[in-house]
């Protein structure tokens, strides 16, 4: 078998998280005083900067503010991060965000199969922990051998580094791992790094552009939703599964190869 390791992005990908996160920062703005209120289509742009750090400063940065308040509010930066993490974990924990279709049915089947799992995300630990105890059980960070998220990297995607690290970490070339991904910066960081990509667009990031993405897909399918039309017929199946991607993994190296590449 040439995959080795499946390499999954988190929000998104694993789960349909932002419309979470974006309730989670505007609850910190609030506690904070400040009468910031990301509207769904602002925060849809403002995704577009990833990390939430650097998502608020990006939001600061174009604020028409006098140069003293400008330089107080990007101070409070870190401590409204810490809230809004601490608000988003709290939102997740109550369950109401589930993992999104065929991805608890891929995990398993890679487990079965023998095929590692890594996580390249620009959250938080925090963040990924609470997601997947909530969805998966306390044992369910076991899952991965590795976990790259959020400040582990200098520059977050659509930088290559966080893929390069958990790549570094599990000691595979990137031709032996697949990325999933949700997002025009995540495809961007996987296909920096080396990494045939798949992408199954969120809610959030619907109509990026994603003509660099090795298969897309409107989800990993499942028995309770299969995936239909054009998408079963590119993977031959209801369900996107390690069988399926091993095949589109191999055509694509012998095409490499035979293109010299
Ligand atoms: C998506 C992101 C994150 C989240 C907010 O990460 O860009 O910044 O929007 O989480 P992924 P933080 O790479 O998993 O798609 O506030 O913890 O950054
Ligand atoms: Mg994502």
């Amino acid at each position: 078998m040439s995959l080795k390791a499946l390499i999954l992005d988190v929000d998104g990908t694993l789960a349909d998280t932002e419309e979470a996160h974006r309730r989670a920062f505007n609850e910190a703005f609030r506690a904070h005083g400040l009468d910031w209120n990301w509207s769904k289509p602002q925060y849809a742009e403002l995704l577009l900067t990833t990390g939430g750090k650097e998502r608020i400063a990006a939001f600061v940065k174009k604020l028409f503010l006098p140069a003293a308040d400008r330089a107080a509010v990007i101070e409070k930066i870190p401590s409204l991060h810490k809230a809004k993490t601490a608000n988003y974990t709290r939102i997740i924990n109550s369950g109401e965000v589930p993992l999104r279709d065929g991805v608890e049915r891929l995990l398993d089947e890679a487990r079965d199969a023998g095929i590692r799992l890594g996580i390249a995300t620009t959250t938080t630990f925090e963040n990924i922990q609470a997601l997947l105890h909530t969805t998966l059980g306390p044992a369910a960070l076991d899952r991965f051998e590795v976990i790259g998220a959020g400040d582990q990297v200098a520059h977050k995607k659509p930088a290559p580094d966080i893929y390069r690290h958990v790549l570094e970490k599990l000691g595979l070339p990137a031709d032996e791992c697949v990325a999933i991904e949700d997002s025009v910066n995540g495809l961007g960081a996987a296909k920096a790094a080396g990494l045939f990509t798949i992408v199954t667009p969120s809610y959030w990031t619907q109509g990026e552009d994603f003509s660099e993405a090795d298969l897309m897909l409107p989800s990993l399918g499942s028995a309770a939703r299969p995936l239909t039309h054009r998408a079963a017929m590119l993977v031959g199946n209801g369900v996107l599964g390690i069988k399926e991607i091993e095949e589109r993994l191999m055509v694509a190296k012998k095409a490499r190869l035979a293109s010299g590449g």
